[in-house]
């Protein structure tokens, strides 16, 4: 693999790509979910921006962008449609475009093999908590492994297992809509194992590609430095962090995790012997780390276990708007900090966090290579009468951000590559289109989705035109 730095943007399957249902494709979760009266939007992906049909001028855009890198997903149900184990020859020959186009464009491939979308049937027998899902994941991934080889120098296996089982157990605003922490340590604990046995038949193949997990969130951070502050941290970090990230890099639990998890009431039966040591000897080869924003935690007094999203992007900043909180009796609760900004959807902006949550990578787990899989900015976009958007906004995102991400490389993080959410507008879950992330504009109005470069997309194509000497 090429030692150049990586600059590029992601995307992920669902997202995307449209075609919910051609050429053989069976239903994801995410397609069961948004044909469902559960979704009160009415608001789907079924055909998104249809990069399905827009794989050659995206890959072109991006390469015109100055950008050598893409992150996308593959869908599990492409490849897989029904419970049989029988392939779609149609869904593989999709991903070979995708990587005729990136190859034609000179363009490294980071390709996650789930992100979110689990097949309906998957779903169906209990999705992530499912028992067998590990097994299945892992006949999924030999498939794709078997038939890319090291055309896809990157392998993810699960693109955020912790933000996923989250929003699907605990928040309950992703498929299967429960709140039940429980079923999320039943879920983290499978992805885990999900993610080293796809590891062990990875490593059967003897490739030259790397394979690796993409995190959500970062360390947990407090305003105060008593003790209780920092157990505060530390428990939200056995929630949010180490839970996935220890047996995925040390291939292992830390034993005061699972003290305290079991001290909290949850059952830990599903866990078994067998599968903590294939975690114990398939480890990943890089981390991918999500940049958003940060995890501000201070000590539970409420007693209240409760966590809240915005899906709506209401937020005025004021203070009684609805932002993004999680609290667990006993452990910690979300903390706010007066002086930073929120956005619509009332994630906090802090820019210096993704230095902090780089270091504290380097700190707990050495010299890791590790890649920002994503950092990105969700606004409302103005277009003007050609479709063209000035967003300032999501440049100064994007520079500020920049600039503490470059800051821990320097301070010797293993940093390999940065990219941007995302490559094109594109379906935000829950919240639908009108939250944009995109570098380039997509017209939902116009059947063919027509794309125009936003100002932050020339912007981008400047900062790594000056950043190539990394
Ligand atoms: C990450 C997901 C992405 C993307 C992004 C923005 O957690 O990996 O798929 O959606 O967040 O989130 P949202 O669309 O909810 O604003």
């Amino acid at each position: 693999m090429a030692e150049k730095f990586l600059w590029g943007s992601a995307t992920a399957a669902y997202q995307c790509e449209g075609a919910w249902d051609a050429d053989g494709k069976g239903p994801s979760i995410w397609d069961q979910f948004c044909h469902s009266e559960k979704n009160t939007t009415g608001i789907t992906g079924n055909v998104s921006c249809d990069f399905y049909h827009h794989v050659e001028e995206d890959l072109r855009m991006m390469a015109e962008g100055g950008q050598n890198t893409f992150r996308f997903s593959i869908s599990w149900s492409r490849i897989l449609p029904k419970n049989d184990h029988v392939v779609n020859p149609a869904g593989l020959a999709f991903y070979d475009r995708v990587l005729d186009a990136c190859e034609k464009y000179g363009i490294v491939p980071n390709v996650t093999l789930i992100h979110y979308d689990l097949p309906d049937y998957i779903g169906d027998q209990g999705g992530w908590c499912y028992p067998g899902v590990a097994d299945e994941f892992a006949y999924y991934c030999s498939v794709v492994f078997k038939h890319f080889g090291d055309r896809i120098p990157l392998y993810v296996t699960i693109n955020e297992p912790n933000h996923n089982a989250y929003c699907d157990y605990c928040v309950g605003n992703y498929p299967p809509n429960e709140t039940n922490l429980q079923h999320y340590c039943q879920c983290a604990y499978n992805m885990a194992v999900c993610t080293a046995k796809a590891i062990r038949e990875f490593r059967k193949l003897n490739l030259k590609a790397q394979i690796g997990v993409v995190q959500g969130c970062g360390p947990a951070t407090a305003l105060q430095d008593t003790p209780e502050y920092r157990d505060a941290v530390k428990y939200c970090n056995y929630f949010c962090n180490d839970w996935i990230l220890d047996p995925a890099i040390k291939g292992a639990y830390d034993p005061e995790l699972i003290a305290a998890v079991k001290a909290k009431g949850i059952d830990l039966s599903f866990v078994k012997e067998e599968d903590l040591e294939i975690m114990k000897h398939n480890t990943i080869d890089f981390l991918g780390q999500n940049i958003y924003s940060r995890m501000l935690v201070k000590p539970n007094t409420s007693g209240i276990t409760a966590f809240t999203v915005n899906n709506a992007g209401n937020n005025d900043g004021s203070a009684s708007a609805a932002r993004e909180t999680r609290a667990i009796a006993g452990w910690f609760e979300s903390d706010r900090d007066p002086n930073t900004k929120l956005n619509h959807w009332g994630r906090e902006i802090f820019p210096q966090c993704a230095y902090n949550t780089l270091m504290e990578r380097k700190r707990r787990y050495g010299d890791i290579p590790i890649y920002v899989t994503e950092n990105g900015h969700g606004c409302y976009d103005v277009a003007d009468e050609n479709g063209y958007v000035e967003d300032d906004e999501r440049i100064e995102f994007l520079r500020n951000y920049l600039h503490y991400i470059l800051k821990a490389k320097q301070d010797g993080v293993n940093l390999k590559g940065y990219y941007v959410w995302s490559t094109m507008d594109l379906y935000s879950w829950i919240n639908g289109y009108k939250k944009r992330y995109g570098l380039v504009r997509v017209d939902y109005d116009d059947p063919q989705r027509k794309r125009t470069p936003k100002k932050s997309y020339f912007w981008y194509k400047q900062f790594i035109a000056e950043h190539q000497d990394l």
